[in-house]
């Protein structure tokens, strides 16, 4: 297997945790990972994870201007070789950052060949090397995916492509992609829709396009246990982009389907903030969803920009953000075997590699500020304190007996008849609320 040469990132170093007072650009100032918060440790908890698709692959280009990225290490060639370098610098990277996790498409770590046959032959090569590489450092696969957009092939979708062939194909790749997964001790494997939608209904047959998505979750379910996979499956919602209409909308959207096609006990969310946002709602919104359903399961962390409406997959670094996502976190038990994961891409602009430690530290600490934050307010207990008091009419009397079950409308009406006068609301004192929140922030 050729080695790696030289350092890719010669001039830097471990980065270390060095606390709130460095002004070390290149230190954690919030993420420590062997402190303990709540009992575990804040490296159990955030269970970070590099995304090998944007800090190794994304040229920086946009719809106006080609890539700037500058990736010294890369020889700008499509080989399997080139390929096999770049996942050792990837390591590197990973380990210098002290990130425990990272997640790849099949065609991000290997080139395509010219037939699924060669395809799967250099991501056996590539494959080889990420083992070694996650041998030698500790690193593991948080979850591994298969590129189904990219390709021309996939122009009208995968699963849900008009072309029966294409339907085939995309299984078959799918397959190779999860024995991959299996092979490296993926924790983990997600199915984003990348073109699963339509751009027009005049000439679109969704129950048919649906159906077919239906039936290839199924086949992948099948295929898990085939094979032995011990991973989780998430399915990531996400509205629009590619297509105009993405069939995995939102959560809801995607616990409906899961249910529709009886595949809740297979399947868990893999959420995402920026496509929480093009779905109109909040990252909030989308992780209460989830975790109601039972099924909150991993998060891809990023952000969009208000000013801007489209996926523009920025790091993290909103304080707000972060302790939001991580009081649903915590209040739900943790993420794992899923974790946070790191589907951002550095600006255009930020075009040298140390833009990508400046960015993976910021969303790091951001997370273990959010994390700090979270558990400081579920300490101090006047939030929850707050909610519970709010819904205290359910714990006795005539709200208890609704939620056992034991109440139908006419005992109801006899209950409200014999009323004098209902009892009064409070205050709902989402000001106060909010305050409070700022007390930690
Ligand atoms: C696209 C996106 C994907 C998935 C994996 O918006 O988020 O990168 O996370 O296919
Ligand atoms: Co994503």
């Amino acid at each position: 297997m050729p080695k790696k040469t030289k350092e890719a990132f010669p001039r830097i170093k471990k980065i270390a945790y060095e606390g709130p007072q460095s002004r070390n650009p290149l230190a954690f100032k919030y993420y420590n990972e062997d402190e303990k918060i709540e009992g575990k440790t804040m490296k159990d908890h955030l269970r970070f994870s590099v995304v090998y698709w944007h800090t190794f692959r994304n040229p920086l280009a946009d719809p106006f201007g080609v890539g700037t990225a500058l990736r010294p290490w890369d020889d700008g060639t499509d080989s399997v070789k080139n390929a096999q370098n770049r996942a050792r610098v990837a390591f590197e990277f990973m380990e210098k950052l002290g990130a425990p996790y990272y997640a790849f498409h099949d065609r991000d770590v290997a080139p395509e060949g010219s037939s699924l046959a060669a395809s799967n032959r250099s991501l056996d090569a590539v494959a080889k090397v990420l083992k070694e590489e996650q041998d030698r450092t500790g690193i593991k696969l948080l979850w591994g995916t298969a590129c189904l957009f990219a390709h021309p092939r996939y122009m009208h979708g995968a699963a849900t492509s008009c072309n029966a062939d294409v339907f085939a194909y995309a299984a078959a790749q799918v397959k190779k992609a999860m024995e991959v997964t299996k092979q490296l001790g993926g924790e983990g494997y997600t199915f984003w829709g990348g073109r699963e939608g339509y751009s027009t209904l005049w000439n679109t047959q969704l129950k048919r396009e649906m159906d077919h998505l239906g039936a290839f979750l199924h086949m992948a379910v099948e295929h898990k246990k085939k094979i032995g996979f011990k991973g989780q499956f998430y399915i990531e919602p996400k509205p629009k982009e590619p297509t105009k209409h993405q069939y995995d909308s939102d959560a809801a959207a995607c616990l409906n389907f899961l249910r529709q096609y009886d595949l809740m006990d297979h399947f868990k969310l893999n959420l995402e903030t920026n496509h929480a946002t093009l779905a109109g709602h909040t990252m909030q919104h989308e992780l209460e969803v989830a975790s109601a359903a039972g099924a909150l399961g991993s998060i891809d962390a990023n952000t969009g920009d208000v000013m801007l409406g489209w996926d523009t997959d920025q790091f993290p670094t909103d304080i707000y953000l972060t302790t939001q996502c991580m009081l649903s976190i915590l209040n739900h038990g943790g993420l794992a075997p899923g974790g946070v994961n790191f589907d951002a891409k550095v600006r255009r602009e930020s075009f040298e590699p140390v833009d990508l430690f400046h960015a993976h530290i910021g969303g790091m600490d951001a997370f273990a500020r959010g994390l700090r934050i979270a558990a400081a307010i579920r300490a101090d207990g006047r939030l929850n304190a707050f909610v519970e008091d709010r819904y205290s009419s359910w714990d006795s009397g005539v709200g208890a007996k609704i939620e056992a079950g034991k109440s139908s409308f006419r005992d109801l009406e006899k209950y409200i008849l014999g009323k004098s006068k209902i009892a009064a609301n409070q205050s709902g004192r989402q000001e106060y609320l909010e305050n409070l929140i700022n007390e930690f922030i």
